[in-house]
């Protein structure tokens, strides 16, 4: 056994370079056990052990900075840098983060989260450290899904003007989350499997193998020789010409080569270069490596099968989306469903299958595809894109500058709405209501359960007049829901749901079921509670809201966002003052980051859940009687 010995890297580096196989092993199996119990991102970080492993093996880290895109790759280098042990607790509430974390740890270079930071992180540190006059290495590594990110194109753009010395790491696994798409990742495939280049080292390496009695030094030797000729047919042209030296294909499996290759690149001091290093997603997990899409990211699943462990019988909001969409979009041929990257997880590989012509998976690029939508809104039709509430940040302008100005009938299918549980801070989407509520011509909505959220989809695809967005939360409705539309929704109109006197419950989006489990904790109390559904957040309902306000001697507001900025404030400022008076406090998360747990455990430190809600009223109405 390797790695119970391993605390810190300096450990690993005093291991010999044909023990590091075996310790990869161990620490496939550690992450694979741990992940099955705790969920998380699996086969990509499966993919990459050999690679953490050859990476802190070469570098000196931590003072040569690593630099992980996305970040939730990292299981490995969790576990080399001294954090074997926590990485039982990995995701868990008060465990460590699934994502890089600086406060975690020096090796941590950056929090992360979204994709395609890595190479403008690591262009400005080697700026940083070139006019600091020092040193060290800078790597980022960055995958081929994450590479399609606009961020990383204007990146590269810069890397190959200004020419300092930088390793990017190309961590090539043909997969984003789901098998890669677009132009680039077809030219990346070309460069492994089509050049003359690669041919005729595949095949010289094969006979090489296969003469008896030949070791790493002669195949390490033909590959240099290879690596040298490369100028001439070189499969990475186009790095080349964006000035950045490119080297590979590199298996990515092979720690021995990847040593051989990073020892090699780390004494070339000039220049920006990149490795092209071919990983399987999935690596060492039969399931895994059958469907990563799959085990991407994943909740608790049995080892020995991969078979998925609890999670209910009823479709997510995500598949509720998809599926009524698909289902309309079979007569309403102007209909479009855009997803950046995240067909499975906002729903919509079924209108893929049904509809593929009017199917567009954009890669990760949100900001492209709110303006690709709006082009098609102006030409007449219908797009839905769908896109989780936290990447959506990235396309504030795009929704501001390409969409409303224009007032543009774009339909924004905002998943994953508030907080989101294990992945943390990077990704709950607390922000959408304070970024979208104040953008002109929208019209925005918060559906409370599966069937507003389907009549809410029809709703959308009849409402030309401008911009709607709807949010919706993570997870799995209550109970299943037909396609069919139940009945049309009235826009700007709340909904009353209990009768009450005492205090009026003003909830949003899946905050009303907790409103609703509360009014029933504050009878008990004695305390007559009123619940009303705000459902509108754009238009708000002023008059019914303020009705059920005037009928009561004080209300309070809840949503799953920031409370700066969001509803509960839009409606304490639109209000009369008499009735502003009546607001004892606006639920929702303060102004502070809010870390990684399970959604109820998150509701609960924050006093959003029911019993919690219950106190902090009766305190407030105690309070407000004095
Ligand atoms: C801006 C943004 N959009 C979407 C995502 C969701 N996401 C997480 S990982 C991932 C795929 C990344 O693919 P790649 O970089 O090739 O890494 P791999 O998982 O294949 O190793 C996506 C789309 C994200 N993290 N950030």
């Amino acid at each position: 056994m390797f790695l119970e010995k391993i605390n810190s890297v300096s450990d690993l580096k005093k291991m010999a370079p044909d023990e590091l196989g075996d310790l990869a092993r161990e620490i496939r199996n550690y992450i694979i056990d741990v992940i099955s119990v705790n969920g998380g991102h699996l086969a990509s970080s499966l993919g990459v052990v050999d690679l953490t492993i050859a990476l802190h093996y070469t570098m000196d880290t931590p003072r040569d900075r690593i630099i992980w895109d996305v970040g939730h790759q990292t299981y490995a280098h969790k576990i080399l840098t001294g954090r074997r042990k926590d990485f039982a607790t990995v995701r868990k509430h008060g465990g460590i983060s699934g994502f890089p974390k600086r406060k975690e740890s020096v090796y941590d270079t950056y929090d992360v989260g979204h994709s395609s930071t890595s190479l403008s992180l690591a262009l400005g540190e080697a700026v940083a450290r070139d006019l600091a006059g020092k040193k060290h290495k800078v790597v980022a590594v960055i995958g081929d899904g994450s590479l399609t990110g606009g961020m990383a194109m204007e990146a590269l753009n810069q890397i190959g003007h200004i020419d300092n010395d930088l390793i990017i790491i190309l961590n090539d696994n043909e997969h984003s989350i789901s098998k890669n798409v677009g132009a680039l990742s077809r030219l990346l495939t070309k460069m492994i499997t089509g050049s003359l280049y690669n041919r005729l080292r595949r095949r010289s390496m094969a006979i090489i193998k296969k003469i008896p009695v030949v070791g790493m030094g002669l195949y390490t030797f033909i590959y240099r020789f290879f690596m040298n000729f490369k100028g001439m047919i070189t499969p990475g042209q186009f790095f080349e010409d964006l000035g950045i030296r490119y080297f590979g294909p590199v298996d990515g499996h092979n720690i021995g080569l990847l040593n051989e290759v990073l020892h090699g690149i780390k004494e070339i001091e000039s220049g920006p270069k990149i490795i092209h290093v071919i990983t399987q997603k999935g690596r060492g997990y039969v399931p895994a490596e059958r469907d990563p899409a799959r085990f991407h990211g994943i909740g608790r699943f049995d080892r020995a099968t991969g078979v998925a462990l609890g999670g209910g019988s009823n479709p997510s909001y995500s598949e509720i989306v998809g599926r009524t969409l698909a289902h309309i979009a079979r007569k309403d041929r102007r209909i479009v469903a855009v997803t950046a990257a995240m067909k499975l997880g906002t729903g919509l590989f079924e209108f893929e299958k049904k509809s593929p012509d009017r199917f567009f998976d954009v890669g990760i690029a949100e900001q492209h595809a709110i303006t690709f939508s709006a082009a098609m809104a102006s030409a007449g039709f219908k797009p839905f894109v769908s896109i989780y509430s936290t990447f959506l940040q990235r396309a504030v302008d795009q929704l501001i500058h390409d969409v409303g100005i224009m007032n543009l009938p774009v339909r924004l299918c905002i998943d994953r709405a508030g907080v989101v549980g294990d992945d943390g801070e990077t990704h709950h989407g607390v922000f959408d209501i304070a970024l979208l509520r104040n953008v002109p011509n929208f019209v925005f909505i918060a559906p409370s359960n599966a069937t507003e959220l389907r009549d809410a989809i029809y709703f959308a695809a009849g409402y030309d007049r401008g911009p709607i967005a709807i949010r919706y939360p993570r997870g799995g409705a209550r109970s299943p829901v037909a396609v069919e539309e139940s009945g049309p929704i009235e826009l700007g109109r709340s909904k009353p749901l209990v009768k009450g006197s005492d205090v009026a419950i003003l909830a949003l989006g899946d905050m009303v079921d907790i409103a609703l489990r509360c009014s029933e904790l504050l009878a008990v109390k004695g305390v007559s509670a009123a619940v009303v559904n705000i459902f509108s957040i754009k238009p708000l309902d002023l008059a019914g809201l303020g009705r059920i306000i005037s009928r009561t001697r004080a209300f309070v507001t809840i949503e799953n966002a920031m409370v700066s900025g969001g509803v509960g404030e839009s409606i304490v400022a639109a209000i009369p003052a008499r009735n502003r008076e009546k607001c004892l406090f606006n639920a929702g998360f303060p102004d502070e980051f809010v870390a990684h747990g399970r959604v109820d455990e998150l509701f609960r430190d924050y006093g959003l859940d029911a019993a919690a809600l219950c106190d902090r009223i009766l305190k407030a109405l105690k309070k407000s009687a004095k």
